[in-house]
């Protein structure tokens, strides 16, 4: 019953496009009415007509402990206190700032922004000042936020709206930016070879195309040809940053790119963004360099409280073994089920990320993924939906297990994942 849902859903749409504030929320990949949340806690999450639900979108990253962690929430209760924001320096956005640098090996500055396009963005445009270059290659399917210049063969919403290029980019700003495959270090050279290229961007784990893996080499690749044709790399740890553990997917992987984007867990589910770098870079940002960059709500602290809690959390328990274990078994588990049905599909996992796909047996890259059944997996999630599982509502997108998951969720989830395929085999879909 989600009767107040869709009361709700039938006023928004009169006043927001699409009815939602930001495209993948609106169901229209799986169909259906997008459930209005009421609250959250833990590894829960509660609509408002009052339906709980174990909760695998995590806030799309961010709430890597689970919701409503006390320790987060009172140290945000105490800094609003104090003043929402100042619009001036703040002690805790200099902590923030140097948790970040303790936890990420190589990285020396770092500038906090309100979300991860915006750290993208600026990102692109400190590469392009300091190269001196303009082009850009990225990777089909991959997803780096909203800006003009990204929205050229995405991943995540734009991938499931299936307009890979958004209009109203210009042909001018798309054709600085040269699309790649994922995985394919073959194609990265050909266009590095032909092209003055300011930097390679890509997302270390492809998670915005469900999940997808760099190949044993690839990134190690992307490094030793960036430095050998004078591109800077940026790896969009969005996603990733302190998600595959505290150094991210730099130290997961042992490769150091140039430049590091942040987001998501580092807000806490407060809207935070960044992006880091050696001192060579970061000191071309304004106003210590000519690269301009700005914001009202940069490092705001409440948020910077948030982000700072969350990262010390992060530092202090034994986190990670738990997220990625629960990780585990769950892909495990979705693993055994595909075989016990002989389903055509297959599980994606790295550490607390998991991505189950229908209709093909491997995906490596875009190419892959884009033949998935992306009907079925609507279905899959309507019946999920149904029993109190909330997953991503897009086959393209990743599973986020956190801290507050616990082995109970993880044999629920499993139960309910049997059953939902169970009941679509017999409807005779399977
Ligand atoms: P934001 O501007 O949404 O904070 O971050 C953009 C971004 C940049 N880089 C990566 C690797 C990302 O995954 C994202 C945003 N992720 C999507 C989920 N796949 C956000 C969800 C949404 O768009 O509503």
């Amino acid at each position: 019953m989600i009767e107040k849902s869709k009361a709700m859903f039938k006023r928004a749409v009169q006043v927001m496009p699409g009815g939602v504030n930001s495209p993948v929320r609106a169901f229209k990949a799986v169909g259906g009415t997008p459930l209005f949340i009421d609250k959250a806690a833990g590894s829960r999450i509660f609509d408002v007509d009052g339906n709980e639900y174990i909760d695998y979108v995590s806030s799309w990253g961010p709430m890597i402990l689970g919701h409503n962690h006390a320790a987060i929430c009172d140290a945000v209760t105490r800094a609003i206190q104090k003043g929402m924001s100042f619009g001036a320096p703040s002690e805790v956005e200099l902590k923030v700032a140097e948790k970040i640098i303790s936890f990420v090996p190589g990285i020396e500055m770092v500038r906090m922004v309100n979300s991860g396009t915006e750290a993208v963005m600026s990102t692109l445009r400190l590469a392009r000042a300091y190269t001196g270059r303009r082009r850009i290659i990225k990777f089909e399917g991959c997803y780096h936020g909203h800006a003009d210049s990204m929205l050229v063969k995405a991943g995540s919403g734009a991938l499931t709206a299936g307009e890979p290029d958004s209009p109203g980019v210009s042909e001018m700003v798309a054709e600085d930016t040269l699309i790649a495959s994922y995985n394919d270090l073959a194609w990265v050279e050909k266009l590095l070879k032909k092209n003055a290229v300011a930097c390679v961007i890509v997302e270390p784990v492809a998670a915005n195309m469900g999940v997808i893996l760099p190949k044993e080499g690839f990134l190690g690749g992307l490094r030793e040809l960036c430095s050998a044709y004078g591109a800077l790399l940026v790896f969009d740890e969005v996603i990733t940053g302190f998600r595959l553990g505290k150094g991210g997917a730099q130290e997961y992987f042992c490769v150091q790119a140039d430049m590091v984007t942040y987001g998501k867990i580092i807000g806490g589910g407060m809207p935070v963004g960044a992006y880091a770098g050696k001192k060579e870079f970061m000191e071309l940002i304004s106003p210590s360099g000519p690269v301009y960059q700005a914001g009202t709500l940069s490092g705001n602290p409440a948020a910077m409280t948030a982000g700072f809690v969350q990262l010390e959390v992060l530092e202090q328990q034994d986190v990670y073994n738990h997220i990625n274990r629960m990780g585990s078994m769950l892909a495990s588990g979705l693993l055994d089920i595909i075989n016990k049905f002989r389903l055509k599909a297959c599980v994606n996992q790295i550490g607390s990320l998991i991505c189950l796909f229908f209709g093909i047996e491997t995906a490596d890259d875009y190419q892959s993924v884009k033949k998935a059944d992306t009907a079925l997996y609507a279905k899959y999630f309507h019946k999920m939906l149904q029993t109190g599982i909330y997953l991503a509502p897009s086959q393209f997108e990743a599973m986020f297990v956190s801290y507050a998951h616990t082995e109970h969720d993880i044999n629920e989830t499993l139960n309910r994942a049997e059953h939902a395929i169970a009941k679509i085999k017999s409807e005779g879909v399977l």
